[in-house]
């Protein structure tokens, strides 16, 4: 039997890896729910009376700046946010001997719960579907049992619009809206701003975590910050114009394949606008950024196809390749040398998928 096995238990580990927590490090996922989750967790240590944390946001490929942070900080714990690093044993191996916590909603790699790590998904603890249970409604539900959060419920709605969980969320976010007066385009828009500065100003994505830990719902929406969003909108508008044009659509396989070259990195943001369009196909978006890799996002909001499945399966046998994420949502990279050979995968696993052959 694992450690971390039984809710109640895990709960008391959470709460003891909280009070007990000395010089801290946390790494979060440089997203909405990502960011979101990082500033609940940050005001839990205000009200802990703990001063001794530091935030850092990452992509979950960015293992190098996580091991580096790490050796120049020393923590004594590590706390990871909507990171799936239970899929990275080279990191939990390079940290072990710290305390640790993982809060996260991606799917289980392995349990790592240790007598020193604290490893939460939703699958341990409810029964919602993990890709609707961002990590910042889970830190925020988590943290709740140690201190009153009521003040920054609005923090993890932004969470929770960011990963398009809303119809699991509705009451919620209805008494977000109510309590501080503000709309649910309002707080979208604030998680639209998140999504900005990700995409057309990654450098900046560290100073939204102030902005969002000292500032006002309303006053976030007057930031320089919002002017971004119009520049994300004028590239997102070009390269959706051109889907239906330039995509390779395969009808038997309900899979649209889009091959982008943008000036910076929009996939996520484009795929989120096609698959609220095309709910049921198996949409992937592949960018060349001219780097040595390619990056691609798989999106169905059907659950007819398990998208990290499919990526996962895709990228096998093909080195230095990634993959992960939700079934309705996961992303992946691989060397550019290998763009044929992960198309023709694709087509190969959802031919097996539909029992159908392809002409091609
Ligand atoms: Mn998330």
């Amino acid at each position: 039997m694992s450690i971390g096995s039984g809710k109640s238990l895990l709960l008391r580990r959470f709460k003891d890896f909280l009070k007990e927590a000395k010089k801290t490090l946390a790494f979060y996922h440089s997203d909405a729910d990502g960011l979101s989750a990082s500033v609940i967790m940050a005001k839990t240590f205000e009200k802990l009376g703990n001063k001794n944390l530091s935030t850092v946001p990452v992509e979950y490929f960015e293992t190098e700046k996580m091991l580096k942070t790490f050796e120049k900080e020393k923590p004594q714990n590590v706390i990871f946010l909507d990171i799936a690093i239970d899929s990275k044993p080279d990191v939990i191996r390079k940290m072990g001997k710290q305390s640790l916590l993982i809060i996260d909603h991606h799917k289980i790699a392995s349990d790592i719960n240790a007598s020193n790590i604290v490893f939460i998904k939703p699958q341990m603890i409810s029964t919602i579907e993990p890709s609707r249970y961002p990590a910042s409604k889970l830190t925020f539900d988590l943290c709740s049992s140690l201190v009153d959060l009521k003040k920054e419920r609005w923090i993890a709605g932004i969470g929770i619009i960011g990963d398009k969980s809303e119809k699991q969320w509705k009451e919620f976010l209805k008494l977000i809206e109510k309590e501080n007066k503000i709309s649910y385009e309002e707080l979208k828009e604030l998680a639209d701003l998140i999504e900005a500065v990700k995409v057309v100003s990654p450098q900046d994505f560290a100073n939204l975590f102030d902005m969002f830990y000292f500032l006002e719902p309303k006053q976030i929406l007057k930031s320089d910050f919002v002017k971004l969003k119009e520049k994300l909108n004028k590239a997102l508008d070009k390269w959706l114009s051109e889907f239906e044009k330039n995509a390779n659509f395969f009808p038997e396989l309900e899979l649209y394949f889009y091959k982008i070259k943008p000036d910076f990195p929009i996939k996520s943001a484009l795929i989120d606008r096609l698959t609220e369009k095309y709910p049921d196909k198996t949409i992937i978006v592949l960018e060349d950024l001219g780097e040595a890799k390619l990056r691609f996002s798989a999106r169905r909001q059907d659950f007819k196809v398990k998208m990290n499945e499919l990526l996962e399966k895709a990228v096998q046998g093909i080195p230095q390749a990634e993959a992960g994420g939700h079934v309705p949502a996961a992303a992946g990279s691989i060397p550019r040398g290998y763009l044929k050979r992960f198309e023709e995968n694709i087509i190969k696993i959802l031919e097996k998928e539909y029992d159908t052959q392809l002409k091609v």
